[in-house]
């Protein structure tokens, strides 16, 4: 049965109907989409397309690229360069923003995006997917690098792809979030999901635990909490979950709620967080909060962060509001100096968390 089924194409038409540009932005959000499906075959062919396994070369953050990585960049700089709908893009995998070439006219848009998230999990056959954020840009001339640090909330456009069992587009024109998920047979994308809404509080949380020695006080004493369970201070049994690609516990929590964190950590000075600002945390904190959740670098909110370098890194937390807010009030009572030592049932004596202890050589 096709009829009755809201296609993307429909679905963008009614949503953006009267508003200025809407049918550029429509326009290019369909060209995303198009590049999107390419990726989604790719990616499903698995070993039989002879596309998994690292390539000989590494990206501007010095990481290993996969051959999927490279041709799913591609796939979205072809798919988008062409309409004169974009001025300009910027990529993970690229050091600076893709210039359209001469031929094509230029558009009033930015597209940054991270073609494959979680690209360690091609091999393993875990979910990926592609993560983007579309900007504005005024000017007639090529933009700078410059044009595109742009606060999150100044994006109109984030979405992703999450390439898992189903191939699904979720995506935000700022007015809620919306499932999509792709009809392989028929070539559409079809709303599955209108309106997604996560619930405020949860007991479900995302970290990778291995990190926990270099966490600062407030996130150790955060996931201490969780661990302990209802014979601790939330009173009340966690369950955790690590995919190690953003874009699949993204979508677990937009689905049925829950908290993702990459925070800061000492494992590497100088890196302030996992996650890339533009193309990793932007789109997935708009696409967070427009259904009802919140991102935080936990001492802020994500999206009012004004970015100071293409590739820039920050802390993630992210998902239910009250479990958000919660960890931003640890990080405030840590950084007035008056959050108690939290002394966890489940802990001895030896391995007590203190505050001090994160805050040692971490080692
Ligand atoms: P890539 O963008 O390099 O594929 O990295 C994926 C990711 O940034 C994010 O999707 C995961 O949450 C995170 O890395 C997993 O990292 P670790 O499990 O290695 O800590």
């Amino acid at each position: 049965m096709q009829s009755g089924r809201t296609t993307l194409s429909k679905f963008l038409i009614e949503q953006l109907r009267g508003r200025d540009d809407g049918a550029d932005l429509g326009a290019l959000l369909v060209d995303v989409a198009a590049a999107v499906k390419a990726i989604a075959a790719m990616t499903a062919k698995g070993a039989l397309g002879g596309v998994l396994g690292a390539l000989d070369a590494r990206n501007v953050q010095g990481e290993t690229q996969k051959k999927l990585d490279v041709l799913a960049n591609d796939a979205i700089i072809q798919g988008c360069e062409w309409g004169g709908l974009v001025a300009g893009m910027a990529s993970e995998e690229l050091e600076a923003p893709y210039a359209i070439p001469a031929e094509f006219k230029r558009g009033k848009f930015l597209l940054v995006f991270d073609p494959l998230d979680g690209s360690s999990n091609t091999d393993v056959n875990v979910s990926v997917g592609t993560i983007f954020s579309v900007l504005r840009h005024e000017p007639e001339a090529a933009p700078a690098e410059a044009d595109f640090l742009q606060p999150g909330s100044r994006q109109v456009a984030a979405g992703y792809a999450i390439y898992g069992p189903a191939t699904m587009l979720v995506l935000t024109v700022g007015a809620g979030t919306h499932g999509f998920t792709l009809d392989r047979e028929v070539g559409n994308f079809i709303l599955t999901h209108p309106q997604l809404a996560i619930p405020e509080d949860s007991s479900e949380f995302a970290i990778n635990t291995s990190n926990e020695r270099f966490w600062e006080p407030p996130v150790q004493r955060y996931v201490c909490e969780c661990k302990a369970g209802r014979s601790g201070e939330r009173g009340r049994d966690f369950n955790m979950r690590w995919i190690a690609s953003m874009v699949a516990e993204v979508h677990r929590i937009l689905m049925r709620g829950g908290v993702f964190l990459y925070p800061k950590d000492t494992k590497d000075p100088g890196k302030p967080g996992r996650l890339r600002l533009l193309y990793e945390a932007n789109p997935v904190a708009l696409l967070i909060e427009q259904a009802g959740g919140y991102a935080s670098t936990g001492r802020g909110r994500i999206l009012e962060l004004e970015p100071g370098a293409l590739h820039q890194r920050v802390p993630v937390m992210l998902g239910s509001r009250n479990e958000v807010a919660r960890l931003e009030r640890y990080h405030a009572e840590h950084d007035r100096g008056d959050d108690q030592p939290f002394v966890s049932p489940l802990f001895n004596e030896r391995s007590l968390y203190r505050p001090e202890m994160a805050l040692g050589s971490g080692k």
